[in-house]
């Protein structure tokens, strides 16, 4: 079987946050990359060089790949020689108790059967969305194998986790180490030659079951050590002590190295992705599944001490800035920030003013410009640490209640 396999054409599935940039990173180095994507909206906005979501220098990337010839958008798939499936992979709503929550697999499936028609002997196709551990042996390699292809004998299947950070993802893309896991050498040899033509970081070869267990972890120990902070914060806080100045003498010990409280955790990875170890052992991982708990306890934690301090006014106007899971993104997914402002609201607590200089407009809420917010409230909730609250001036916020869940103001 060879393994010096020219790759010229790329089929990416699923342009969001890793799809897109992936497939006008890809077409900026020269492969012809076809994306799909099952919206409508999403294939002509970038047909027309234009995107759908805000990621830095994300626009200049599209537009030149678009206008190269090289990338096209498609709502369906054609024939390539390496296909790359990064669609989400959430997990179901309807048995979220909280305790347990299990992954859906429904896009990861769909995606695999959108392509198998096109795969041809000597194709590569790679998994790129977290996924839970047997996925790309037991789902994505399966349904090809159901559908008649020679899979791991002339058709490569791979295990390639994504690891960018959102706001940095043009940088990592290229940048970060990767773990490439086959369901044979074969596939793993073959994947980790395509990454090596725009990688610049390292590629290492695994098992396909390793690579998805290493990319579960790394989002799962974030998520642990964000529930230590959030944890300390609560336990601080009941004792009036200044969580932030604890972590910031603590963290002066060669060892400690405790990361930020916030008002929880959020996105579609961290605040996602441990649920998947959780479900496929449950009984092995406490650690893991409290640390979940807790962070999704955190946005309840804040409403309380917001409703707390709303009980001292009459009327209050509560101005509340931030409603992305993250700095500096415009990305609502899993967000605490926004899921407390829509308790909030539907709770009647206060009359709220809305900040969120990432977001255009909002079906649920009207936003407010940030001068306009400050000067209406008596009470600033500061939910996410966007780079305009962090040059807030003191002096505007002196006669204001303010509760800064990110600790910026300090
Ligand atoms: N957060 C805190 N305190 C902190 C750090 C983060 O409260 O000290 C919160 C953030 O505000 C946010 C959430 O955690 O709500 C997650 O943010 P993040 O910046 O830690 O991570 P993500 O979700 O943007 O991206 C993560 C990254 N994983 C790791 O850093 C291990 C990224 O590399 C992954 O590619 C991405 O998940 C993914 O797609 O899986």
């Amino acid at each position: 079987m060879k393994t010096n396999k020219k790759f010229e054409k790329v089929c990416v599935i699923g342009l969001g946050y890793i799809g897109l940039p992936t497939a006008s990173l890809l077409a900026t180095k020269g492969f012809k990359v076809l994306g799909v994507d099952v919206s409508k909206d999403i294939v002509d906005t970038i047909n027309q060089g234009k995107i759908h979501i805000v990621e830095p220098d994300l626009d200049i990337l599209v537009k030149s790949a678009v206008n190269s010839g090289n990338l096209s958008a498609s709502l369906e798939p054609a024939g390539a020689d390496v296909f790359i499936i990064a669609v989400p992979t959430p997990f179901k709503e309807d048995d979220s108790n909280g305790a347990h929550k299990k992954p859906d697999l429904s896009f990861i499936k769909a995606a695999t059967k959108m392509i198998s028609s096109f795969i041809k002997p000597g194709d590569l196709v790679i998994l790129e969305s977290t996924s839970p551990v047997g996925t790309t042996d037991e789902v994505v390699a399966e349904i090809l194998k159901e559908d008649g292809h020679a899979v791991g004998e002339n058709i490569y299947v791979s295990h390639c986790p994504e690891r960018v950070l959102p706001g940095r993802i043009l940088i990592e893309l290229i940048e970060n180490d990767r773990v490439v896991g086959g369901i044979n050498d074969e596939s793993t040899k073959t994947t980790i030659e395509f990454y090596e033509t725009f990688v610049s970081g390292t590629v290492f070869p695994t098992t396909a079951k390793t690579a998805e267990m290493v990319k579960l972890t790394e989002n799962s120990s974030r998520d642990v050590q964000i529930a230590f902070a959030n944890e300390l914060s609560m336990i601080c806080e009941a004792d009036n002590i200044d969580t932030w100045k604890v972590i910031e003498l603590a963290n002066r010990h060669p060892r400690v190295n405790i990361l930020n409280p916030g008002p929880g955790v959020g996105g579609h990875c961290i605040a996602v992705d441990p649920w998947f170890i959780v479900d496929r052992s449950p009984e092995h991982s406490n650690l893991i599944r409290t640390a979940r708990q807790v962070n999704d306890s955190k946005p309840e934690w804040v409403i309380e001490q917001v409703s707390a301090c709303a009980d001292r006014f009459k009327n209050p106007i509560i101005g509340c800035l931030g409603l992305t899971f993250k700095a500096d993104v415009d990305d609502l997914r899993e967000s605490p920030a926004f899921e407390i402002v829509k308790k909030l609201s539907n709770n009647n607590i206060g009359n709220l003013k809305i900040n969120e200089p990432n977001l255009i407009a909002l079906e649920e809420f009207d936003l407010c410009s940030l001068s306009q917010v400050i000067t209406d409230s008596d009470i600033i909730l500061i939910l996410v640490d966007h780079k305009e609250y962090k040059s807030l001036s003191l002096n505007a916020l002196s006669n204001k209640v303010v509760i800064d869940t990110r600790g910026i103001l300090r």
